[in-house]
């Protein structure tokens, strides 16, 4: 602790006093005073601030980055206008200097090349790699048509190189944030009330009376305004109910912590409906008024008791109903939240479903305290031609999901692998912003697909796993150092944010928008890219918002007014869901028309077979998947995962805290490093638990190399979801190996 305290002040060592701003919030979710030393304001004149929003997750806090007189970034503080994070970064956001500082960044394009019959890689310059680039670009779309050539892409990067795929032809276009994330949570509430949750997600939770938390970590998923807001309304008395097999920081913050058995959350919902229903607890009013099926849910539910739950999900009858009351005694004001990593066991959109349906048995869709309506400002469009229609695209490729709405990455990789009967054959990718390495379950798909492609680019700002197999790799300057595009939030009232460069580009590092510009020119788009520099763009659309880049590089951030009504229901409104019937639908018309229940079922799922634990994991509060393990400032906070096993399971295998243990899954797949014991009685006995993100094993992090194991590389099972094609990981189960597998082989 000693040594990492020292060298995290150092990077913000700006401190002579001030005050201290890590927010209470994260204080009281165990984020520790190291903090509140590394974010001590201190404005001297000789630093200059720059406006910008984080990049280090994707809730995208506006904030302020100081340069010192060397032109060094010396730390980054929330911007106190910001509606959208409270004026306030999370840990990580205060961390952020680091991706600019890391030495182990790329810092020139390279390009794939065999010497001595050895493949590597060789420095380049961006005219050579970009030439190259653009010729693939064209020989793709002469031999199979532009479709052939797909984007996989996450974060701001991703925007710039859409509207470059767009241009040339390619709608094959997929991201992680979907498939792997939320995909089944914005199904299944778009089933139920005609609308997508989106993010961030507009649960009212500053002004809640009952939070439910199913299996969503609030305090270790670091999302900083709901962060804020889950500690006032804890302040403020409201109940927090957590269904989680893991004692996480939530659950210990909460009134009732319900230690359900995994996989079996259906079955608990499908109760919660029963009791409501059978004690004629639901909000009648509500009900009557914005709902269909009710009497058909009715009759679904009668049989689901509280008794048979428990012979399920192993929480008592009695607590099912008491929890159940609790709902309906602070309703409406109470939040069933949709969670938002939800592909877990291939019938999530259903589980979604049934959150859904007990938020509009309780009637918190469109009430203070419940779901507000939420509003954001469109940003005018940068004028540009007409995108080419492409022949097909990411919704052909996913066509057997019917209600996908946004390209499936799993589906993309199928489509990838050679075989005859692809009617939609993808031949080469375009990857930015994702570490598919270490975020697509499947691995060895995932490189059976990246074995096959006849062409791989990769633009990164790190050394990454998945950069090690690309044909160039394009190195892009870091947040802090490029313009990109406007953040619009979407909140309770609408707010911009613009990213201006803090610094220049560190080494022979270039921007998306810059790539997507050079490679759109050398193909005959230039008219898709008429601008000199990005930030002509920004001012035209700050203009039209009644701006400038000017003000904007002054205040960071604007707020406006809402134009779209109130945030809530008022009594008796008439109100029309975007549903086909109007109304929040209990029953599903769309889904029978396609084959599926209309209403959630509980089925089972497997077991761990004997000697096995079902591998559960999370998020680290200091990390942000695998992008900041390297990262030099958050790193020394947390610098390895631990496998967290129950006292009866480590007694039965003789474990002892901090052993150095391997994991085996049930494919017989090893984990690569080792990872050391947490004895704990918050992870049940059928269990283990650890923090995604970890065990890199790219020599080029130096700091994250090796250091604990990689919850991706076990994964090897996955449940589809017939609904919208998510890749439910939770599926896989791990044996605890003492001695070291590898002993005699080279890793
Ligand atoms: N096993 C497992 N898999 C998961 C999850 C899990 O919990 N467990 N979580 C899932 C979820 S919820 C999600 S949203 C996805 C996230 O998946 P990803 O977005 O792929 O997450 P990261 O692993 O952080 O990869 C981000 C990559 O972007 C790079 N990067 C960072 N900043 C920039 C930038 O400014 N420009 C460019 N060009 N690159 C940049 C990083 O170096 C890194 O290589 O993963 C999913 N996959
Ligand atoms: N610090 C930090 N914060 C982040 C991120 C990050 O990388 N770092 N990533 C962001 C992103 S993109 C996302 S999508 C969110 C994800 O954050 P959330 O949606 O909140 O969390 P998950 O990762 O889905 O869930 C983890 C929790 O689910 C529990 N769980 C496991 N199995 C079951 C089960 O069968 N039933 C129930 N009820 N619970 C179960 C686990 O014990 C754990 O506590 O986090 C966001 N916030
Ligand atoms: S929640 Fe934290 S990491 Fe995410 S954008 Fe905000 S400050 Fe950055
Ligand atoms: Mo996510």
């Amino acid at each position: 602790m000693t040594a990492s305290r020292r060298k995290f002040i150092k990077i913000s060592a700006l401190g002579l006093g001030g005050l201290a701003t890590t927010s209470g919030a994260f204080k009281m979710f165990g984020v520790n005073p190291i903090l509140d030393t590394a974010v001590k304001e201190n404005i001297a004149k000789k630093f200059v601030r720059s406006a910008t929003y984080c990049e280090v997750c994707f809730w995208k806090c506006a904030a302020w980055a100081y340069t010192d007189e060397e032109g060094d970034i010396k730390k980054i503080i929330g911007n106190e206008d910001d509606t959208h994070c409270n004026g306030r970064l999370c840990p990580r956001g205060t961390g952020g200097v680091g991706m600019y500082s890391d030495e182990d960044r790329l810092k020139t394009p390279l390009i794939r090349t065999t010497i001595n019959g050895q493949e590597t890689y060789r420095e380049a310059s961006w005219e050579e790699a970009l030439d190259l680039i653009a010729s693939k670009f064209k020989g793709i779309k002469e031999k199979y048509g532009a479709e052939s050539f797909a984007l996989l892409k996450h974060g701001s990067p991703g925007s710039h190189l859409e509207h470059l795929f767009k241009a040339y032809g390619s709608d094959t276009i997929a991201e992680p944030a979907y498939a792997q994330c939320r995909g089944p949570r914005e199904t299944g509430f778009g089933l139920t009330f005609g609308s997508w949750i989106g993010s961030p997600e507009p649960t009212d939770i500053r002004d809640t009376k009952c939070l439910v938390l199913i299996g969503s970590h609030i305090g270790e998923n670091m999302h900083n305004s709901q962060v804020q807001e889950m500690s006032d309304a804890i302040d403020n008395g409201a109940t927090i109910i957590t269904v989680d097999p893991r004692l996480s920081t939530a659950a210990s913050k909460s009134k009732h912590w319900l230690a359900i058995k995994p996989a079996t959350d259906i079955a608990l919902l499908l109760s919660w409906m029963h009791v409501l229903i059978e004690e004629g607890l639901y909000n009648k009013d509500y009900v009557e008024k914005y709902t269909s099926g009710f009497d058909q849910l009715k009759a679904h539910v009668k049989q689901f008791t509280p008794e048979w739950a428990y012979g399920i999900t192993t929480i008592k009858p009695e607590d099912i109903r008491k929890t159940a009351r609790v709902m309906a005694a602070a309703a409406p004001s109470v939040i069933v939240h949709p969670g938002r990593h939800v592909v877990w066991y291939g019938d999530d959109s259903q589980r979604e479903r049934a959150i859904a349906i007990l938020n509009g048995l309780l009637g918190s869709w469109g009430n203070r305290g419940g779901f507000y309506f939420k509003e954001s400002l469109k940003l005018p469009k940068y004028p540009h031609p007409e995108y080419p229609e492409p022949k097909w695209g990411w919704k052909d490729i996913g066509e057997q999901y019917p209600f996908a709405e946004m390209g499936i990455t799993s589906e993309l990789i199928k489509a990838t692998l050679p075989s005859t009967d692809n009617k939609y054959p993808i031949k080469a990718w375009m990857i930015a912003g994702t570490n598919l390495i270490n975020t697509l379950p499947q691995r060895e798909k995932t490189i059976e697909a990246i074995n096959a492609v006849e062409f791989l680019v990769v633009i990164d700002t790190m050394p990454m796993e998945i950069t090690g197999y690309a044909d160039v790799v394009l190195p892009e300057c870091t947040y802090l150092e490029r313009y990109d595009d406007i953040r619009s939030a979407t909140n309770r009232t609408p707010s911009i944010a613009v990213r201006i460069p803090a610094v220049k580009p560190k080494y022979n590092t270039k921007p998306a928008w810059w790539i997507s510009k050079e490679i759109g020119n050398r193909l005959g788009l230039g008219d898709y890219f008429n601008y000199n520099d990005y930030e002509e763009v920004i001012e035209w659309q700050l203009n039209k918002l009644g701006t400038s880049l000017d003000e904007m590089k002054k205040i960071g951030v604007k707020n406006f007014d809402r134009v779209s009504g109130p945030l809530f229901l008022e009594e008796g409104q008439d109100y029309e869901f975007a549903t086909p019937s109007g109304k929040i639908e209990f029953y599903s018309h769309q889904l029978t028309e396609k084959g599926f229940d209309p209403m959630p079922v509980y089925t089972a799922h497997p077991e761990p077979p004997q000697g096995f634990y079902r591998l559960n994991y999370g998020r680290s509060p200091m990390h942000t998947f695998s992008r900041t393990i390297n990262n030099p400032n958050l790193s020394d906070l947390k610098s390895e995962n631990t496998l967290w096993v129950n006292p009866k399971v480590a007694r039965v295998l003789g474990l002892k805290k901090n052993q150095e243990v391997w994991l085996k899954n049930q494919d017989g797949i090893l984990s690569t490093f080792s990872i050391k014991v947490r004895v704990t009685e918050r992870i049940r006995w059928d269990s283990v638990y650890m923090y995604h993100g970890f065990g890199h094993n790219n020599e080029k992090l130096s700091r994250a190399f090796g250091k604990g194991i990689s919850d991706t590389e076990l994964i090897s099972q996955t449940v589809v979801d017939p609904l919208m094609g998510g890749t439910g990981l939770r599926g896989n189960f791990v044996s605890i190996l003492t001695e070291d597998p590898h002993k005699n082989s080279e890793i």
